[in-house]
């Protein structure tokens, strides 16, 4: 592969629902071009960007993924995306590194929740976008129908600039309305070989419908065109392209095409679109960039001559090989061999065996210009988000703004003695992809991993098996109950023991009272951990150094639990009384006594289990509310508000925590997807005195944490 120059460069983001033929899209448009040798198939494991073992066995994408098509004198970089909601952020990633999108749809399906959350991402970077039809050929699929769905759920800047000849079926070509031909596919062809031939004679109607609409909004685009236009001018073809690109550009217009990229139907005049219409590197707006530890700001244009910023997108591990890095140019060049510098993390990296990514393969190639793409292995320090610079200038470039996780699961290992490897890899893992966290709760003796769904954490552990050989499994996470008070209570403890020569004497006692965080603060007292120890000892009783080793008795006996294990909440406990030896007593026996009489009022007053509850925000569209709220109710959840915001409803409604566990996967079952939910604490709640039993027999036997 040779080099190419900036202008001679297209970063193409293939964005779109789960399975609407992006990655069958992207081998077709590298074999159609010639770029790779073969026709591979996702049902046959022999995609170009699904190359990972996950992903031949899924059948799905699951990481971004680069191809390359050489097409009239120009390297279009292709980013295959995945579709599904679990693997989100790699398709923010690819439209981060890209300058403009291809939307594909399926022809069966039109508009899904998908599409429309990719739409957002590259509204977000005002990429120019076209839409690519796909599965033309699959039965049941409606060009017509997809269109009136983009239009109306998208954009009504959508315009077709191809028509299909024959829907599903029947479907075998397509024609071009800036050419005014139609090209017929022959059956069974390898390449989509097709024959030229004008429009038939059937199709005349529609396509001078749809060439008058093409023409009008390319028209709209520039005042003097529509002028001309409106003056009975005809506009040439390569004006006319010339105008889509500047209202591509603008956001103003977005192209239309279609295909089967399966059968390679419609790839050759995506290619020359692609080439034609999306920007090079440097007709793109510039970017920000920082100077590492200080306050000044670069603007970055793609220019070779420029100070070096690329940001590393995506990192993917390969077995036999390690951690590959992928990274965007958005500022000088890089040479083969070339030494750059992660600031952040003060770390000098090689950039040997400087590469082009062509699915799983890695074309070695001596440079690469400002906007460019490239791909190289065995970085040591430099993860997803970093930026490379040179030492000299220290760059970092903005953020991808990743997704938060939106479900929890707790992981376990198999074996025991394994949770540092444990540890150790999920970490490198989060290095990995951002969108996975994770965390050891030592209340609940649990690691807990968060992610984007349950897909996602099933590949996450996956791969801790087949990266870092720990071999793990999910479990639901544990509550953390707390206890608390329902009336007040007094209790006395007296710890007293003789061995042999000093004794130990302490004497102590307590109230102990419901109290809220309100309370303490009108009348200005510590509320730590939502307890407060407070002394009305007068008149000496009690020492005064004593008094403070009592209340820590007190303290740590509440905030450690006392009937069930679980920290209580909401009491105040006053040191009221005691007594003292003038010899044998001392702090610690005065750290005993204060926990004997918490233990004692405890006991006197029926402490109760409170169980977290979350606030639940649900976006529904109006069709699935009614599943939606039943689903909740049944969850022990209380509905707090509806409220109508057009098409969607927001729910609002309180649920405990323990009925939460797997709620984003069923809410997205339930609604085919496009209900979506933020949930966050609200605050402690006692518990039915039913439910309480049962938590407390399922502990009984094994204490908490197992
Ligand atoms: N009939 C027909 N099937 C197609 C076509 N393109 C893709 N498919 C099939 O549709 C399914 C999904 O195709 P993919 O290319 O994997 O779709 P995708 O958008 O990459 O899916 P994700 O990676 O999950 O987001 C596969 O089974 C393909 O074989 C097409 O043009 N015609
Ligand atoms: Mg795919």
């Amino acid at each position: 592969m040779r080099v190419y120059k900036t202008p001679e460069i297209r970063n193409v983001a293939v964005v779109g629902h789960g399975a609407s033929g992006k990655t069958s899209l992207v081998d077709a448009l590298a074999f159609v071009a010639g770029t790779s040798k073969r026709h591979g198939s996702v049902k046959d494991g022999t995609a170009l960007t699904d190359y990972t073992a996950d992903e031949i066995e899924r059948k799905y994408s699951i990481n971004l993924a680069l191809a390359v098509a050489e097409w009239m004198d120009t390297k279009v970089n292709l980013i295959d995306t995945p579709g599904y909601l679990d693997f989100t952020g790699d398709a923010l990633a690819g439209v981060y590194a890209a300058d403009s999108a291809v939307v594909v749809l399926s022809a069966t399906a039109g508009v899904e929740v998908g599409t429309e959350k990719v739409w957002d991402y590259c509204e977000g970077r005002a990429l120019p976008r076209l839409f690519f039809v796909s599965l033309m050929d699959k039965e049941h699929a409606n060009f017509e129908r997809v269109f009136n769905q983009i239009k109306a759920q998208l954009t009504p800047k959508v315009i077709p600039v191809e028509i299909p000849v024959g829907e599903g079926f029947e479907f075998h070509g397509i024609i071009n309305l800036f050419s005014k031909k139609a090209h017929l596919y022959k059956k069974g062809t390898k390449a989509g070989e097709y024959d030229e031939v004008d429009v038939p004679d059937e199709y005349k109607d529609r396509f001078d419908k749809y060439s008058q609409e093409l023409i009008e909004s390319i028209a709209a685009t520039d005042d003097t065109l529509l002028e001309r236009y409106l003056g009975g001018e005809e506009i040439g073809r390569d004006e006319a392209i010339a105008a889509m690109k500047g209202g591509m550009a603008k956001g103003e217009l977005f192209p239309l095409f279609c295909g089967a990229a399966e059968l390679t139907y419609g790839t050759r005049a995506l290619l020359n679109k692609l080439v034609e219409l999306c920007p090079a590197p440097h007709e793109r707006p510039p970017v920000d960039a920082q100077r590492w530890g200080t306050a000044e700001r670069l603007t970055l244009k793609p220019d070779d001559t420029g100070p070096l910023a690329a940001q590393v997108f995506k990192t993917v591990s390969e077995p036999h090989v390690g951690d590959v890095t992928l990274f965007r140019i958005f500022s000088g060049r890089v040479k083969n061999g070339q030494d750059v510098w992660n600031a952040p993390r003060e770390a000098s990296e090689k950039l040997n065996h400087l590469c082009v990514g062509l699915g799983k393969e890695r074309i070695e190639i001596p440079e690469l210009h400002a906007g460019d793409i490239g791909v190289v292995a065995k970085l040591r320090d430099t993860h997803t988000n970093d930026t490379l610079s040179t030492k000299e200038m220290g760059l970092v470039l903005p953020k991808i703004p990743f997704p938060e996780p939106v479900i929890t699961v707790a992981v376990e290992v198999k074996q025991r003695g394994e949770e540092d490897k444990l540890s150790t890899g999920l970490h490198k893992l989060h290095e990995e992809d951002p969108t996975f966290h994770h965390e050891y709760n030592s209340e609940l003796a649990q690691t807990l991993i968060r992610g984007l769904g349950e897909r996602h954490l099933e590949i996450v552990v996956g791969r801790l098996a087949r990266k870092f050989g720990v071999h793990a499994q999910t479990a639901k996470p544990k509550v953390a109950y707390r206890e608390t008070f329902r009336g007040k209570s007094e209790g006395q403890g007296k710890h007293k023991k003789q061995t042999g020569g000093r004794g130990q004497f302490g004497d102590v006692i307590i109230h102990m009272e419901p109290y809220t965080a309100a309370q303490a603060e009108a009348d200005e007292i510590d509320f730590d951990d939502n307890v407060a120890v407070v002394s009305d000892i007068t008149g000496g009783s009690i020492p005064k150094e004593f008094i403070k080793p009592a209340m820590d008795g007190c303290r740590l006996t509440v905030t450690t639990g006392v009937k069930f294990g679980y920290p209580m909440i909401n009491v105040k406990v006053t040191v009221v009384d005691g007594s003292y030896h003038a010899v044998d007593s001392s702090q610690v026996a005065f750290e005993q006594a204060g926990r004997l009489a918490v233990l004692e009022a405890t006991e006197k007053c029926g402490p109760v289990l409170l169980e977290p509850i979350m606030k639940v925000v649900v976006t529904v569209p109006n069709d699935y509310l009614g599943n939606v709220t039943a689903d909740l109710n049944s969850r022990r959840g209380m509905i707090i508000d509806t409220d109508d915001r057009g098409v969607v409803k927001l729910v609002t409604a309180e649920v405990p925590l323990d009925k939460l566990f797997g709620y984003t996967t069923s809410l997205r079952g339930m609604s085919q997807g496009r209900a979506s939910s933020t949930m966050e604490f609200l605050e402690y709640r006692q518990m039915p005195r039913g439910l309480m039993d049962e938590v407390l027999a399922e502990q009984s036997g094994g204490k908490k944490g197992g």
